[in-house]
């Protein structure tokens, strides 16, 4: 384990210029939202993972999408942390973000890969076409002119990722000098498997352990909003 100073002499020693800053449910914990496998994670005694699959959509559309209303409320009510505000400092910074809440956007970074998608989109499932969805539906589930349902345009478990999101996440993370991972437990794959392509300097910002921990260069025990705000101004310093 390391502490903040140390990594952040790391940082003024490295002086990066090409980083990434990966992020997970972690870094949103701080804005109020629950994160997955964490305390307030459950939904009605249901699991994330039971809820954000195809089947349980093709099961019962209407309960997913409760779900889903409901995380969606607690977004629009929560606000970006200190955490998703460092970030956005720095601007020229690549965000890869696991997260469908949208807050880095919100935060002012400009530069977002979500790797599973947005709650504040839909998609149809006939049409496939996606629209913008920031206001709460009126009737559950919400359907195309079409007639045909609305799915929120996140990637459930079994899905693939996006072929864009995940090839620019690869290329990044391939270029980087520093990578940031803030907030994630690092047991979803794909995503997970993105760190080890950065041949650079990685630090983890994590009040617990996780599965990258060990495999990063610095493993910082810390909240997300206590620690990335030190780290960026280090990053910053070195411009
Ligand atoms: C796929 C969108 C295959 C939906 C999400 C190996 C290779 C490939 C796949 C697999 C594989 N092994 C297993 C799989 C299958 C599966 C998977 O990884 N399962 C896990 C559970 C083992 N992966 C998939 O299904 C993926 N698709 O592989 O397709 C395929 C192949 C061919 C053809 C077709 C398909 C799709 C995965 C995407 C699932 N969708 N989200 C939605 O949100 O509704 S994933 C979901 O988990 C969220 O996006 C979340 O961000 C993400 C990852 O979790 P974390 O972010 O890490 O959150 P978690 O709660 O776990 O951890 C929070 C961390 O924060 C903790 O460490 C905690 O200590 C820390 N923390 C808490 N407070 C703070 C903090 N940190 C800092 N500050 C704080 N204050």
């Amino acid at each position: 384990m390391s502490t903040i100073g140390e990594a952040a002499a790391a940082i003024r020693a490295l002086r990066p210029r090409n980083v990434v800053v990966f992020t997970g449910a972690g870094v949103s914990a701080e804005s109020g939202i629950p994160t997955f496998r964490g305390e307030g994670g459950l939904w009605r005694n249901f699991r994330a993972e039971e809820l954000a699959t195809p089947e349980a959509f093709a099961r019962d559309p209407a309960m997913v999408w409760e779900w889903y209303e409901w995380r969606r409320g607690l977004v629009r009510a929560a606000e970006p942390n200190a955490a998703h505000r460092a970030v956005a400092a720095l601007t020229d910074a690549v965000v890869v973000t696991q997260n469908v809440d949208a807050l880095h956007a919100r935060a002012g970074s400009a530069d977002v890969v979500e790797l599973h998608g947005s709650l504040f989109r839909v998609r149809c499932v006939r049409e496939q076409r996606v629209r913008a969805a920031p206001e709460p539906f009126a009737a559950l589930p919400p359907r195309c002119e079409c007639g045909a349902l609305l799915r929120p345009d996140v990637v459930w478990f079994g899905e693939m990722l996006p072929e864009d999101a995940l090839a620019r996440a690869s290329a990044v993370m391939q270029g980087a000098d520093l990578v940031l991972i803030i907030g994630t437990s690092g047991i979803v794959y794909p995503a997970a498997g993105l760190v080890a392509l950065c041949r650079g300097t990685t630090i983890e910002i994590n009040p617990q352990t996780s599965a990258l921990g060990s495999r990063c260069t610095y493993a910082v025990a810390a909240t997300a909003a206590a620690a990335t705000p030190p780290l960026v101004e280090a990053i910053l310093e070195t411009r």
